[in-house]
């Protein structure tokens, strides 16, 4: 098992389309092993394969206090949904960045689990909400881009900076 990178904004492949999954096979047991553990280790409640640079279509997610429920998502689409809520989102794409969200406050979700087997189940609350927040980044959508246009200026802004600053370290230590 391994603690994998996640890719941190402006990072272009954080824009990147999932793939579906099609061959339930060991490499994917491992790459969900290594997604769950990452997302620990963060740490965060839920976590994209388009975050750690995988563009399958599967997701990681753990909403609860003593963090031993584990819910993997793969090939996951919202099917039905109903009302609002609006909560304050983190993302572990965007490191010390939350902002509030206007979201669906319940969904009804179809997505395979790690034999392949297609299940349906419905959430609500915090875990709806980091279900639409996940299957959004395997579309390649962010949660800024929900944001007013000033917000998200603000925001791309200050993370450009800092990935400038970064690549500058970086040179700094190379060279
Ligand atoms: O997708 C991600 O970047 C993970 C993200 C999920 C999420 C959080 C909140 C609302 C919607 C989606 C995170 O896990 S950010 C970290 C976080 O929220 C957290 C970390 C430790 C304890 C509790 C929450
Ligand atoms: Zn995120």
């Amino acid at each position: 098992m391994a603690v994998l990178d996640i890719l941190v904004y402006p990072d272009p492949k954080l824009r990147r389309v999932a793939e579906p999954v099609a061959d339930f096979n060991s490499e994917i047991r491992d790459m969900v092993k290594d997604m769950a553990e990452t997302m620990y280790a963060a740490p965060g409640i839920g976590l994209a394969s388009i975050q750690v640079g995988i563009p399958q279509s599967i997701i990681v997610i753990d909403v609860s206090d003593d963090h031993n429920d584990l819910k993997v998502l793969i090939n996951p689409e919202v099917i039905d949904s109903n009302g609002e809520q609006i909560v304050e989102e983190g993302c572990l794409s965007f490191p010390g960045y939350f902002a509030e969200v206007k979201r669906a406050e319940w969904i009804r979700f179809r997505a395979q689990d790690l034999q392949g087997e297609t299940y349906e189940t419905e959430a609500e609350g915090l875990f709806a909400v980091c279900v639409q927040h996940e299957i959004d980044h395997l579309s390649g959508k962010l949660f800024t881009d929900y944001l007013s246009r000033l917000k998200r200026q603000r925001v791309t802004k200050q993370f450009q900076k800092a990935a400038r600053q970064r690549q500058r370290d970086m040179a700094r230590k190379v060279g």
